[in-house]
């Protein structure tokens, strides 16, 4: 089985109930992920953060992506705002994550800041706005040297690609070459009838991994089966990054630690079945 680069969700301060391990100073944080054998880190934080670069190289640990979904929960832009001038401004502050994440050698994820289906609209045509807006953007990473990968997120939480096929057909419709499919395990358990085909399906197209178990969990400690999952990666070749994605339970340190240890494991293929596992508080 191939071995893969690991980074950890880390925010400087994490709204309660998200799935952020690590929270707190940039720098701090690097480290902390680093001492819990970590490669790097996925950083939420707006795009107007500044950024010490030799101190992030000094750290060992890598910003692997630049998550922009605070664009729109805090700054209230996304892609598919009905206001012009917001569409604008979104569209200039991915390029400054974009910016960003090539100095880096990162890429950026969009999940929130795509915006949604409004109420009564159409979807094919909001499809087709959304479309010609990642075109800029995909030009424009492609020319910086940052992806886009855009996340598949449940029904629950957004009305806009559910599915692996969903974003596939899209990159596919609007000749997306810099953007890549991100998953989600937690996501694929609600939305994925087969979460093993969904990864081959992407093939190479899949540009990013989210990890947690079922009920958000660190992974290891609910009952999907990492191991088929991992061996489905192994399958299609996946080069990019596994990134813990987890509620910080029974705390943010802990869940890192736990989530790598047992990856790791699924990694070796020596993991045990779920059924053996102590369940946790
Ligand atoms: C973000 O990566 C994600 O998975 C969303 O569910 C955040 O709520
Ligand atoms: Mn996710």
């Amino acid at each position: 089985m191939q071995h893969w680069k690991y980074a950890v969700s880390a925010a400087e301060q994490r709204p309660q109930t998200s799935p952020l391990p690590l929270e707190g100073d940039l720098y701090e944080v690097l480290e902390q992920a680093a001492a819990l054998g970590y490669d790097g880190i996925e950083l939420h934080a707006r795009e107007y953060v500044p950024f010490d670069y030799e101190r992030i190289k000094e750290s060992g640990c890598k910003i692997r992506m630049l998550v922009t979904g605070r664009l729109f929960t805090e700054g209230n832009l996304s892609l598919l705002d009905g206001d012009p001038a917001k569409v604008d401004a979104c569209l200039e502050s991915m390029k400054i994550y974009l910016d960003k994440a090539a100095k880096l050698g990162a890429g950026i994820v969009l999940g929130w800041a795509k915006g949604t289906v409004a109420p009564g609209q159409d979807r094919e045509a909001a499809l087709r706005m959304l479309g010609e807006r990642l075109q800029i953007l995909d030009q424009y990473g492609s020319d910086a040297g940052a992806p886009i990968v855009i996340e598949a997120i449940n029904r629950y939480e957004t009305n806009l690609f559910h599915t692996a096929g969903e974003i596939l057909r899209f990159l596919d419709t609007y000749h997306l070459e810099n953007c890549y499919v991100h998953l989600d395990t937690f996501h694929m358990n609600i939305e994925e009838a087969d979460l093993c085909g969904a990864i081959r399906l992407c093939g190479k197209r899949l540009g990013y991994f989210h990890v947690a178990d079922n009920t958000r969990r660190y992974p290891g400690s609910g009952h999907l089966n990492f191991n088929e999952i991992f061996a489905a990666l192994d399958d299609i070749g996946y080069s990019g990054w596994v990134n813990v994605e987890c509620l910080p339970v029974p705390d943010g340190i802990t869940a890192a630690r736990q989530a790598l240890h047992y990856l790791k494991k699924c990694e070796a293929g020596n993991a045990e079945p779920s059924a053996v596992r102590s369940p946790i508080a």
